[in-house]
């Protein structure tokens, strides 16, 4: 076979040979889509070799596999992440300057898989990042979500989600897989099985079958040879699905009805659960996503090994939040029924494969089903869970002998109000390890939302705190500062050896450094300010304060408390004109949940106070308000390097860990936020002196909630009162009292996370910032060393841990 070369020359010839044999055009006549799919899959030749090498390393070694089982997967843009991975940007360049083209008009064309929500989606990503690059054997599998997450627009300042059609124009990045495809029932009867005793076995016979079809998109890892890959699957009909005969008669719909309902299962992330349909259709989503997973775990546990007994010994499969969690019966299901295992050797081996990880302390985001939908759409599952609940619920009470209302709450079915099933329950009691996401939110699960499993098992609980790859929130998303780390450091060992960063700090207090720190900066906030105004129309001044607020839409993040000091500062600034306060942009991103009313509304405030304040003649010199619409790992890439604070305002207890926090401590941004998920590793790391804390910490919060008085704050403090009148007033609606008036109640009837209670913290702490910021020079200071001790955030970091407390698994390293 001929192997592509590394020459400029040999990546000029393979350009002119793909544009010629892949896309059938010359030169003269390509498009500029043309252009982008063949510099894509020139690029994607030089992957497709390594991965070939890696799969043949595998084969030989026979190693022991991570298998990350994910429901959302939020990758980012390929483009640029594999011409840095196979160090051929250097070559693009000037053959685009040649041509006439930039390499960012070529990269406009490479469109973002929006597989997946916010944070966890995102860690999804850099872990299989990290994974490749420390030579970890390991394949992610998800689903081929044929639309993403939604595009968000705004109409009249509110949200409208728009359809992620992200494979329109084809993807140049994946490679569909039709042999490996599998077959996943739904529905139908079980039947006692002749040969078992027992009556542990049992034989089902599903009502419907769909195809499960693989695809892979391919995850270089940085500076190795190892290319491992994310297996997405998407559903199809069997074959024949399609009804001939009715279409003949002019039936029509009902001709593709069997093809539509089987390719709805991967049609949408997150299907609208407000109905009794769409939650039926998430769990059939979830169930699809772990049979076809675990049958090509087996096939491909089965080409190097025979029998059952080498299987965890061979295979951990890390279950990513509690979506996939059905593999733990499925498992069962696949070893007792099918393999005809017996019972306790089939658990045994189920349950020293999985390890489970949490991301929530909500309780409400605790996933439960409803029996009658599991025993509807999984009638066998729903028997084996019963099974594992009753062997489980004697080992309890083996334990803890005649505590029944221990075993109530242990119990994988919940009872009361209505019977369901608690996935959580169910991943803990089928997995080797459970771990939270920040040293805080770990000891929070233990002591709370998983406090009984906690004293039942307590070796079972590990922190891993969160970590991102400095690599495409470093070095793609910042060039300029990687350069000037570079430069520093004396080489680019730092992208894989993050805690060389603290390099830096030998230069922290070195006022020519510090001024080439701030260039940096300033050039990030100028291309900013280009892409806000793009997307905006709203002119942004580099040199204010670059505020961002950049997650979710969720009210224990606490939007609507940033919101609340915009408005003071608006309020003061009318009020006195000539007032002395720092020029600020404050920089909102983010999506609503298309069912999250509450949050929506407070979107569309949002809007309307940013365009209150951009065209007050007098405010809008001092202070600007930004939301570009369709927040996004691109716009995350654009928008960090350019951060000088970072709101990480989340009630105390509440965030499992963030990551962006992370991201924008990394690059150089300070945080202003309260002792919540991983902000407290960060502050204990950069230094308190480098960190802005305020509000209620956990502990404090939870007493607080006990007994709470959101009005109480509103009459003792002014300028929070004369905040929520503005917004009472109409100020922000034309005078229209009403439209936002559910936001006013909710803050002064409830305010579940306890915005009014931070709120004067929150000023105060506000104010010490526009102090600091006044001392340029100290200000940088303090940046360098956000960086420079920013190291241990790193996911290499967070794998490693992985691997030596939970996998177990040793690197294989590829020729
Ligand atoms: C996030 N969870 C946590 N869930 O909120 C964040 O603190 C953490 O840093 C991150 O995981 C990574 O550990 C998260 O993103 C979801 O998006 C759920 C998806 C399913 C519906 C409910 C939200």
């Amino acid at each position: 076979m001929r192997s592509v070369g590394s020459t400029l020359a040999d990546f000029e010839q393979d350009l002119i040979s793909n544009l010629y044999y892949q896309r059938g055009t010359t030169l003269e006549s390509a498009s500029g889509s043309d252009g982008y799919q063949t510099l894509a899959l020139t690029v994607r030749d030089r992957l497709v070799e390594r991965y070939a090498r890696t799969a043949a390393a595998h084969y030989e070694a026979n190693p022991r596999f991570v298998y990350y089982l994910s429901a959302e997967y939020l990758l980012g843009r390929q483009l640029g992440q594999n011409l840095l991975y196979t160090d051929t940007e250097r070559f693009v360049r000037p053959i685009a300057a040649d041509l006439g083209v930039t390499l960012e008009d070529l990269e406009s064309y490479d469109v973002e898989p929006g597989l997946g929500n916010g944070g966890l989606g995102r860690l999804a990503a850099c872990l299989m990042d990290s994974m490749a690059t420390l030579d970890i054997p390991a394949v992610g599998y998800g689903i081929r979500y044929e639309f993403g997450i939604f595009k968000q627009a705004f109409r009249d300042g509110a949200q409208v989600e728009r359809p992620d059609d992200w494979t329109f124009y084809g993807n140049p990045w994946e490679f569909p897989a039709p042999d490996d495809r599998q077959v996943v029932g739904f529905y139908g009867t079980t039947a006692a099985a002749l040969d078992d005793p027992t009556g542990l076995r049992r034989q089902w016979t599903p009502g419907e079958v769909v195809r499960g079809e693989p695809s892979h998109m391919l995850v270089p890892g940085y500076g190795t040879q190892t290319v491992n890959i994310i297996r997405l699957w998407q559903a199809r009909a069997s074959r024949q699905s399609f009804d001939l005969s009715r279409f003949g008669a002019g039936q029509y719909k009902e001709a593709v009805e069997d093809i539509v309902r089987a390719e709805n299962i991967s049609k949408v992330l997150y299907p609208d659960d407000s109905t009794e349909q769409g939650r039926e259709l998430r769990l059939k989503q979830q169930y699809f996503l772990v049979a076809c997973s675990l049958r090509d775990i087996i096939r491909r546990y089965r080409l190097r090994n025979t029998g059952w007994d080498a299987f965890p010994a061979k295979v951990v499969i890390q279950l990513n939040d509690t979506h996939p969690v059905m593999a733990v019966t499925e498992l069962m299901r696949l070893l007792v029924d099918e393999y005809k295992l017996d019972w306790d050797l089939a658990w045994s081996i189920t349950r020293r494969t999985f390890n489970y990880t949490c991301h929530t302390l909500l309780p409400e985001a605790l996933e439960t089903w409803p029996v009658a939908v599991v025993e509807r759409l999984l009638p066998r599952h729903m028997e084996i869970i019963y099974a594992i609940n009753h062997f489980f619920l004697q080992e309890v009470e083996a334990t803890y002998p005649g505590d029944l209302d221990r075993l109530r709450r242990l119990s994988i079915i919940q009872e009361e109000p209505d019977k369901r099933v608690r996935m959580a329950h169910l991943a803990v009691v089928g997995s080797t390890a459970v771990n939270g996401v920040a040293e805080l939110h770990t000891r929070l699960l233990a002591a709370t939302t998983l406090r009984d499993f906690a004293e039942l098992w307590p070796q079972k609980f590990h922190n891993v705190t969160n970590g991102v790859t400095p690599r495409r929130f470093v070095r793609l998303a910042n060039p300029r500062l990687s350069e000037l780390i570079t430069e520093r450091l004396g080489d680019e060992s730092w992208l894989t050896d993050l805690d060389r960063l603290e390099g830096l700090a030998g230069v922290a207090d070195d006022p020519a450094f510090l001024e080439r720190w701030r260039a940096v900066k300033r050039a990030n906030k100028v291309d900013l300010a280009a892409h806000v105004e793009r997307s905006t129309g709203v002119v942004i001044d580099p040199d204010a304060l670059c505020d961002v607020m950049i997650k979710r839409f969720h009210e224990y993040k606490r939007q609507h408390l940033k919101l609340l000091h915009v408005i003071m500062l608006f309020n003061r600034l009318r009020e006195h004109p000539d007032l002395d306060v720092v020029p600020r942009t404050v920089l909102f991103g983010g999506k609503a949940a298309p069912g999250y009313h509450s949050m929506k509304l407070l979107l569309r405030l949002v809007n309307a106070v940013a365009e209150t304040v951009n065209t007050d003649p007098v405010v809008s010199r001092r202070l600007k308000v930004v939301l570009p619409p369709d927040y996004n790992v691109t716009r995350a890439q654009w928008i960090i390097p350019a951060a000088d604070l970072s709101e990480q305002i989340s009630l105390a207890g509440k965030e499992a860990s963030g990551t962006g926090n992370m991201k924008l401590a990394l690059n150089g941004a300070l945080t202003i936020g309260t002792l919540d998920g991983a902000n407290i590793e960060i502050r204990d790391r950069v230094g308190a002196d480098n960190f802005f804390l305020f509000g209620l910490d956990a502990q404090e919060a939870a007493d607080l909630r006990r007994d709470y008085h959101p009005r109480a704050y509103y009459e003792s403090d002014p300028d929070l009162r004369a905040a929520i009148d503005t917004i009472a007033a109409g100020t922000f609606a034309k005078g229209d009292r009403s439209l936002f008036a559910p936001v006013v109640d909710s803050m002064l009837g409830r305010d579940e996370y306890l915005a009014l209670a931070d709120y004067r913290a929150y000023l105060e702490c506000q104010e010490r910032v526009e102090h600091a910021w006044r001392d340029q020079e100290a200000w940088a200071r303090m940046s360098v060393l956000n960086s420079a001790r920013s190291g241990f955030f790193s996911s290499d970091r967070t794998v490693r841990e992985y691997c030596d407390r939970i996998w177990r698994v040793e690197p294989v390293r590829v020729a």
